[in-house]
């Protein structure tokens, strides 16, 4: 935690420009609402910087939002970073318009604390979490449209409050949003239930790629380019994916492998926080959570999948016998 408080540190400047990491999830595009609507009920401008494509889920929530394209944000205002472990996660163009950010408020436990005032909560659900806590903690007060927002952060980010990191804390946070008027249902559907027949088509490719190894322990699975285009479907459909790899009984760890090319992403799961895949997801140049990280990589190795499916048994295997 930064020894200055969410509500001062916001009170500095009168602009902000704030960002989320490149793939936006729920947690990032919540995150970036809250601050946007706190900001706003203090009468202080904020642009809300694209920096990729939200896809069609994410994009209801930024109904009725400007954003800013990355390319165009003004580089002399303060930068705020929500939800990103380090500071490549906002993309190559933000990055060359600036050298440190003013403020980094994030979860991950492998965060670096790479700008000038950092608020990190390793251990919370999401940055949507750390977000609400400092406000109820600080007495800001916000309204039903940011507890939304901040509501979707949690709920994505914890699974569902499926993940350990759904603690009394969580719950607490959740309870003074919903005395805030939101709807949980509401908000549940338009994430979870507006599948589209395109991502059945493309999870059809990923359930026959499953394959379980290392006597069980291990299970991973992948999906390529060719089959984004065969399938039509959009990035964010590979949402949730990961977790089938996770819970076939007996398996311990599981990975989600995209290849777009030569870039590589991968997210990691397992099913108790020793296994540590956030220091597998670092010897890839990764990061994240004990239970859940991953990482993106260039490689034109044609063999990468199953060198990574080694590393993955490998790490595994070390790990069980320390
Ligand atoms: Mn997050």
């Amino acid at each position: 935690m930064d020894d200055r408080k969410l509500a001062t540190l916001l009170l500095e400047h009168h602009a902000y420009n704030v960002v989320g990491h490149i793939r936006p999830d729920g947690d990032c595009v919540g995150s970036q609402l809250a601050i946007f609507n706190i900001l706003k009920a203090k009468n202080i401008k904020c642009n809300i910087i694209k920096n990729d494509n939200y896809g069609s889920v994410l994009s209801q929530f930024l109904n009725g939002y400007t954003t800013v394209d990355d390319t165009q944000c003004n580089q002399t205002l303060p930068l705020i970073c929500v939800d990103c472990s380090d500071f490549q996660r906002v993309g190559m163009n933000i990055r060359k318009k600036y050298n440190k950010p003013y403020l980094n408020i994030d979860h991950h436990i492998s965060n670096d604390k790479f700008a000038n005032h950092n608020i990190i909560d390793s251990s919370a659900s999401s940055t949507a979490q750390v977000i609400a806590e400092a406000l109820l903690h600080e007495n800001v007060d916000f309204d039903k449209k940011t507890a939304e927002v901040l509501y979707l952060g949690i709920m994505t980010d914890s699974n569902r409050f499926a993940y350990d990191t759904t603690t009394l804390s969580t719950i607490r946070i959740v309870e003074a949003l919903v005395a805030k008027g939101i709807h949980v249902s509401e908000i549940f559907q338009k994430v979870y239930e507006r599948d589209t027949l395109q991502k059945y088509l493309l999870l059809e490719r990923f359930l026959r790629n499953l394959t379980v190894f290392q006597e069980g322990r291990c299970c991973t699975s992948f999906i390529t380019e060719k089959d984004f285009m065969e399938t039509k479907a959009e990035p964010f459909d590979t949402e949730g994916f990961v977790n089938y790899t996770r819970q076939i009984n007996g398996v311990m760890v599981g990975a989600f492998l995209e290849f777009h090319g030569t870039c590589v992403k991968c997210s990691l799961r397992s099913k108790n926080a020793t296994l540590r895949m956030d220091l597998l997801a670092k010897k890839f140049g990764g990061g994240g959570h004990p239970a859940a990280a991953g990482f993106n990589i260039e490689s034109n190795d044609p063999i990468f999948y199953s060198k990574f499916k080694s590393a993955l048994a490998e790490h595994v295997r070390n790990i069980l016998e320390s």
